[in-house]
């Protein structure tokens, strides 16, 4: 960064509103009143210091936990301003208690702060039961305290008491976060460290002092034995938590955890961290520079896994959502590599490019970027905007990398046989999907199992999954062939939650299911999911009505459910119920009577003579001859139908966990008693 020449003074600040509508919705301004919402105010606090180490005149920061529940953020820096501003009040005064108070806002005393554009302190004020303010400056110490962002000092012609000397200069804040606002007051130590640790990484020249003096029963629960936000216990006393907790008693007893945070190595160091414990494929590559607006700095290294794994920062933010900066990266990294394979002869003429996921395949990187005004959108406002980024982190990749790649070319070729490996891979699954998915609407499967049938209007026809050939058959000949499919499987089908992909599309089943239906899949590498390519209305899965035939609906549900949702949200799949009994009464000519379960015939059975009537018990639907099995499961006229729904994908997935589990009973009580919720369609 270059030193801010410009002095801040009072005048410069730019007021726009009062603290009110800060604990009128306290969401907007820190996301939340939770634990992350708690532990936002020290980074609010925090990043107005760092602001002051980019400016050029701030070392080091200490961050205290204190044992009072409150938090002390202290730096040597110039020290808030606390001259008189043309308001009548010192400009600490007025950057406390004004939202958009702060230098930043004008163009000649520009920063590139992260935090919230210099509001932070305001809001952290607003949301403080108490603040107290000291500024180091002048030879002076001046004080200043507030509670719920109402100042409590009384000023002197508008100017800060004095306090005391001081030999040195900085700013010095502690607030106790108000219990009218948060649901939590204690502060989180393990993600206040790994900020402060990342902000470390990212400020090479910055030291962070962080400790944590309150007692045991200040620390968290939630720190010494449980994984939630919510301070609940998650699991039992083992021995490990009590060691756990033993350690912190005795932090506690000797004066708290302090730890120093020190990274000269910077963004390398960063890298080094997040490959930990990983086979490096290259040396940590690193280079900065500026370019346009941007300041630019880059840090990579491969390691043997399949995965990317790129941070980026704007201004010291992370940039969860990506953005710009990352996408200027890619692209100008993607044609790079390529222009290598092409001159070291490693791509041929013939061949297609890398694609750019290729070419990042086992790549651990950080891109951080200082940008004047940043522009962030998103869910979280956590995606940089701003699209000169992209051009000049792109400008400045390329020209500091070749000069990097062209003196190391063997690193060049690691990296390249990184992408050939990730390519080979990518090919292959191309291959077995374009193999796999059908053409044209109604082509016919590969086995030739599949009995279309003759309609072409999807919004008529139906597919019956049937279990096993033998009711296949029956279901072939019983079926209304103008409108009604069969597909008969033999047996259970692949559990796709426990096979890869390739499995899962070289499995005949699945397959023939695939090509049936007409309407690709989403999974992995893409989504080629179309349900208005859908061949039928309903898909009907007709399996008996026994353990194995829960086992294998249980199986084909998974499926949808993971390769093609959609049909379960549009309410596409159905399950058969096919009856358990068949009543013949004796005597006069009548009908049989089809009973769906025990509690059926129970009912018949105290209603009837038993002399009076045949009984018959379906083993499956193998032996119900074709006349019966269009009567009780066929014919749209009389058949039982239970349509599969799901009220979202949390629950579902929750679900399909339970339906995948070992025992046999919950998943059969899970379906039909599900089922029954469902919509009959009879
Ligand atoms: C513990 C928190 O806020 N330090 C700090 C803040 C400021 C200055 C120095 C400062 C800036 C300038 C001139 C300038 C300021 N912050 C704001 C605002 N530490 C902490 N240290 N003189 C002093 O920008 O030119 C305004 S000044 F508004 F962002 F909060």
């Amino acid at each position: 960064m270059t030193k801010n020449t410009q002095n801040y003074n009072a005048d410069s600040i730019t007021v726009l509103e009062g603290l009110e509508p800060v604990r009128k919705r306290p969401g907007m301004y820190i996301g939340g009143v939770g634990t992350k919402g708690l532990n936002h105010l020290v980074y609010e606090i925090l990043d107005n210091a760092v602001d002051e180490h980019l400016a050029g005149y701030c070392s080091e920061v200490w961050v205290t936990l204190e044992n009072d529940g409150s938090c002390t953020v202290e730096d040597n820096g110039r020290g808030l301003p606390v001259d008189l501003h043309q308001k009548g009040v010192s400009a600490e005064r007025v950057i406390m208690t004004t939202l958009h108070a702060g230098g930043k806002f004008d163009d000649k005393a520009y920063k590139t702060s992260g935090g919230l554009h210099g509001v932070g302190s305001s809001v952290v004020n607003a949301l403080s039961k108490s603040m107290t303010v000291e500024v180091a400056r002048n030879g002076k110490i001046y004080r200043d305290s507030y509670s719920r962002g109402i100042p409590v000092t009384e000023l002197k012609n508008g100017l800060l008491p004095v306090v005391g000397k001081a030999d040195h200069t900085g700013t010095k804040i502690n607030f106790l976060p108000d219990d009218e606002i948060f649901e939590k007051t204690v502060f989180k130590s393990e993600w206040i460290k790994s900020r402060l640790h990342e902000t470390a990484y990212l400020n090479p020249e910055l030291t962070i002092h962080f400790s944590d003096l309150r007692e045991l029963n200040q620390q968290p629960k939630a720190e010494s034995f449980s994984l939630g936000d919510d301070g609940q216990l998650s699991f039992g006393l083992d021995t490990e938590s009590l060691s756990r907790s033993e350690e912190i008693t005795e932090k506690a007893r000797t004066g708290g955890e302090q730890i120093t945070y020190h990274e000269p190595e910077g963004l390398k160091a960063y890298v080094a961290e997040l490959n930990k414990g990983q086979n490096a494929v290259t040396p940590i590559i690193y280079f900065k520079d500026t370019a346009g607006d941007s300041e630019v700095e880059c840090c990579f290294q491969y390691v043997d896994a399949f995965e990317e794994n790129i941070h980026g920062f704007c201004n010291n933010i992370f940039t969860q959502e990506g953005g710009t900066h990352i996408t200027g990266f890619k692209t100008k990294y993607t044609q790079l590599i390529n222009t290598y394979a092409r001159q070291l002869g490693i791509l041929k003429e013939k061949d297609t490019n890398f694609t750019g996921a290729d070419t990042r395949n086992g790549m651990t990187c950080v891109i951080a970027i200082k940008y004047r005004d940043p522009i962030f959108e998103g869910q979280t406002k956590t995606k940089l905007a701003s699209a000169e980024a992209a051009q000049d982190v792109a400008m400045v990749t390329g020209e500091k990398l070749e000069h990097y790649f062209d003196r190391n070319v063997e690193t060049v070729k690691s990296i390249i046989s990184c992408a050939e490996k990730s390519a080979k891979i990518r090919k292959a699954e191309e291959k077995a999907k374009t193999n796999l998915l059908s053409k044209s609407r109604f082509s016919f499967d590969s086995n030739g199992k599949l009995k279309a049938c003759t309609s072409k209007d999807p919004s008529r026809c139906e597919i019956f999954i049937v279990e096993g050939d033998s009711a296949g058959g029956s279901a072939g000949t019983a079926r209304n062939r103008e409108f009604q499919a069969i597909l008969p499987i033999r047996g259970k089908i692949l559990n796709v939650e426990k096979a890869t992909i390739d499995k899962v599309l070289a499995n005949a089943e699945i397959k023939t299911m695939i090509n049936s239906f007409g309407c690709g899949f989403s999974e992995g590498y893409g989504n080629d999911f179309d349900i208005t390519k859908l061949n039928y209305d309903k898909i009907i899965l007709m399996t008996d009505a026994d353990v194995d035939g829960s086992h294998i609906d249980t199986l084909l549900l998974t499926f949808f459910y993971r390769f093609m949702p959609e049909l379960i949200y549009n309410g596409h799949i159905y399950v058969s119920m096919p009856p358990l009994y068949q009543v013949t009464p004796k005597g006069k000519k009548k009908d049989p009577i089809y009973l769906y379960d025990d509690r059926e015939l129970k009912k018949y059975q105290k209603d009837h003579e038993s002399s009076t009537y045949e009984l018959k018990r379906f083993k499956g639907l193998g032996e119900m001859d074709p006349p019966d099995l269009w009567a009780t499961t066929l014919d749209p006229e009389r058949r039982v139908l239970k349509r599969v729904e799901i009220e979202d994908a949390r629950l579902a997935s929750e679900v399909t966990e339970l339906l995948m589990g070992s025992e046999v009973g919950p998943r059969r009580e899970f379906i039909y008693s599900h089922a029954d919720e469902a919509d009959l369609d009879i």
